[in-house]
Order: C-alpha cells, then structure tokens, then sequence
C-alpha cells in the first residue's frame, strides 16, 4: 500500500519533508499541497514534479478523499486547527514542532484524540530518531554510567531570521531539548529557572541571546543548557550526561579531521536541516511505516502538551526571574502504551 499524504505548507521543513517523501523514502506519496503562498504551492508542484493537487486551504487538503493522512509544516499558530480537523476528519497526522502554541490548545488536542478513541497524532521531535541520541539513551538505559545525575547541553545556532522573536529561544528551539531528554531520562520536570547572561552584542536589537535553563527532574537529576542563537560559528547541539560511574557525550556528527599547517581542522555544520537531516528521514519512514499498519509509534499529542506546559513555565521563569514549579497531570491511559525506541 502506499499511505497518501497531503502536505499544509510548502515553507522550508514542509519542502524538504515533500523532497524526502518523494525521493529517498518509500510507500508515502504527495497527492495534495495547499499553502497561503498559493504561488509557492504551485511551484513546488511544478519544481518537485509532483502528481499532487494544490488546494486553496488546509481544511481542503484534510477532508480530500484522495488523503490518507496529513503533515502540518505550517507556521505553529495555525497547527491545532489543522491537527483538530485531521482528528474530525479520522486522518493521521504528523505536526511540526509546536504542537500548538499554548499548554490549552495542545490539551484540547488530547482531549479530542482521546475523544476519538485512535492515536492519530505524532508531533515532529526528530532528535528522538538521530543515531547520536538513540546511541546515548543505550549507555543510559544500559545503566553504563550507574543513574544519571546531572546534563550539560548546548544549542548553538550560528544566527536566526529578524523574524525570531524574543521567546523563541524557549518556545521554538529549546523545544527539542525538552522533548528528547525527558525521553532520554525516562523522567518528567519539576521546575524550570532561567538565568540571562550578559548579552551578545551580535543578536538583533531587543533579543535576549543566550539563555541558560535550569531544569530539575523528578527524580532529582539538574540539567542546564546553554541557547545561544547568534554564536556565529556554526550550528552546535551537545548534550553531556553526567553519571555516578561515568560520562556519556552526544556524537559528534562525523566530519573528516584534517593535520595541516600546525593544526588540527574539522568542519562544524552551519544549518540544523543539515545536522537533523538522518532522523528527518528515520522519523518520517518510521511514520510512514506505522500508519500503513494503522500504528501511531513516535512522540505523541501527550508529549507536546507536556513540552508545551514545560515551556510555559520555562517563559514565565524567564520574565519573573525565579523557579516556576511545573506541574504535568497523570497521562491518560490512552496513551500508555509508550513505544520504546531502541
Ligand atoms: P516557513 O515559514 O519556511 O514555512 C511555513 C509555510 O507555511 C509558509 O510557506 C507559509 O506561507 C505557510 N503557511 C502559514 N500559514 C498557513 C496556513 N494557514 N495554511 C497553509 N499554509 C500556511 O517555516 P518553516 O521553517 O518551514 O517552519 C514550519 C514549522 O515547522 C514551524 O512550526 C517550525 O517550528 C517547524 N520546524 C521544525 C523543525 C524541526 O527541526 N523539527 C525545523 C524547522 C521548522
Ligand atoms: C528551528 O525552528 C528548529 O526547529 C531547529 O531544529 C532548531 O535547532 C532551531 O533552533 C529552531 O529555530
């Protein structure tokens, strides 16, 4: 069978997510597109050799008949609607990252999951399918460095758009982090401090840049992470588990090591399409594979709304400048039956 998607918003992530579809992954295929751009939408038909149809809007593209299921790459204040109606309409849905843009709409995506009855929901938190991270959580769940205490991580990106506004850091990058490394521990937070170093002077005026976050867990283990959105050199993600026997680093994407003129080279990558670019397609094979089979395996609606609710507190912590206590409800039963990726 071949899993017929159609595609709401033919921006960056949407048209590399169509290239990959339509050229090194197997069984999905691009049979409709719509984005606001109409003009775009057209032109990735044409410039991608799509047999896919370009409707006016998302609503169109989701209640098609020629749609099995749906990738939301829209801009994140337009996902809950689409993700509501995918569930209305009983489609599966992959969303980008946010899941919606409030803790409130991304519960109301659970509510109507669990409402429906079928997981049909998968949020696109790639980290979880990157060879690195998958390498890391075996030393960790392997009980290689005894329990995990304390992580370091950094997220680096060389510089971001004039359109990256103040809370982005938290809301649209440091997403990934609460995402992979609750899965990582196996473990939910607790609080979320958030400290402001002294500024760079190369960030756009008015944007705080870095951030430094504070998490604490459940069970007790610290993890701090650097956001540093304008460090000029290149796009960087570390993560460092520190355990009471041990340390495990986060790979190093490979990268030739070159010995020449008194020094040793190596090449950092600039663009995060380029250090992700493996899990994007694991993750969207692995969907891809699971919705043929009537499966819904990656991060769920439960996960989203559990960053979402983590980045609101990591926001208010930021303005008020003191430790907010998170607070995630009991996951429904619904979504009990949490697939382990190995
Ligand atoms: P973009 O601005 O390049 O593309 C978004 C596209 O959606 C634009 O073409 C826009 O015209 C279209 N659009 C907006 N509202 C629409 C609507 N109501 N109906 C149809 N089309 C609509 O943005 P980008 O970078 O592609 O990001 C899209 C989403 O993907 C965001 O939520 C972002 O956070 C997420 N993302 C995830 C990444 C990841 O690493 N998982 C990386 C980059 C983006
Ligand atoms: C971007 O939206 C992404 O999702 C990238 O993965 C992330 O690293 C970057 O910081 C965000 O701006």
């Amino acid at each position: 069978m071949v899993l017929k998607i159609g595609v709401i918003g033919t921006g960056a992530i949407g048209q590399d997510h169509i290239r990959r579809i339509t050229n090194n992954l197997s069984g999905g295929k691009i049979v409709a597109v719509t984005d606001v751009n109409a003009e775009q939408a057209n032109a990735v038909v044409k410039n991608e050799n799509l047999d896919a149809k370009v409707y006016e809007n998302g609503l169109d593209v989701i209640n098609a008949t020629e749609v099995d299921a749906v990738i939301v790459t829209s801009w994140g204040p337009t996902h809950e609607e689409f993700v509501l109606a995918s569930i209305a309409a009983g489609k599966p849905v992959f969303c980008e990252k946010p899941l919606a843009i409030t803790a409130e709409g991304c519960k109301r995506i659970v509510d109507a999951e669990v409402a429906s009855g079928k997981q049909l929901v998968q949020v696109g938190f790639m980290r979880r399918y990157d060879k690195g991270y998958r390498a890391l959580k075996n030393v960790v769940d392997n009980g290689k460095i005894g329990e995990p205490l304390m992580v370091h991580c950094a997220h680096r990106n060389p510089s971001v758009p004039s359109s990256y506004t103040a809370d982005m850091a938290l809301t649209d990058s440091f997403v990934h982090e609460i995402d992979v490394l609750r899965w990582l521990l196996n473990d939910d937070y607790v609080s979320a401090q958030v400290i402001l170093p002294r500024n760079t002077r190369l960030a756009e005026k008015g944007l705080q840049d870095p951030h430094m976050v504070l998490l604490e867990t459940k069970q007790g283990i610290r993890i701090d992470t650097e956001i540093f959105v304008n460090c000029q050199y290149g796009y960087d993600i570390q993560c460092q588990v520190v355990g009471e026997t041990g340390i495990a680093n986060l790979p190093e994407p490979s990268s030739v090591l070159i010995r020449s003129e008194a020094k040793l080279l190596t090449d950092i990558l600039v663009d995060w399409k380029d250090r992700f670019i493996d899990s994007y397609d694991v993750e969207l094979q692995e969907w891809i594979n699971s919705t043929i089979k009537g499966e819904m395996h990656g991060p769920s609606a439960w996960d989203g709304y559990v960053v979402a609710v983590t980045v609101d507190a990591c926001v208010k912590a930021k303005h008020t400048g003191q430790i907010v206590p998170i607070s995630i409800p009991e996951r429904p039963a619904f979504y009990s039956k949490q697939y382990v990726l190995q």
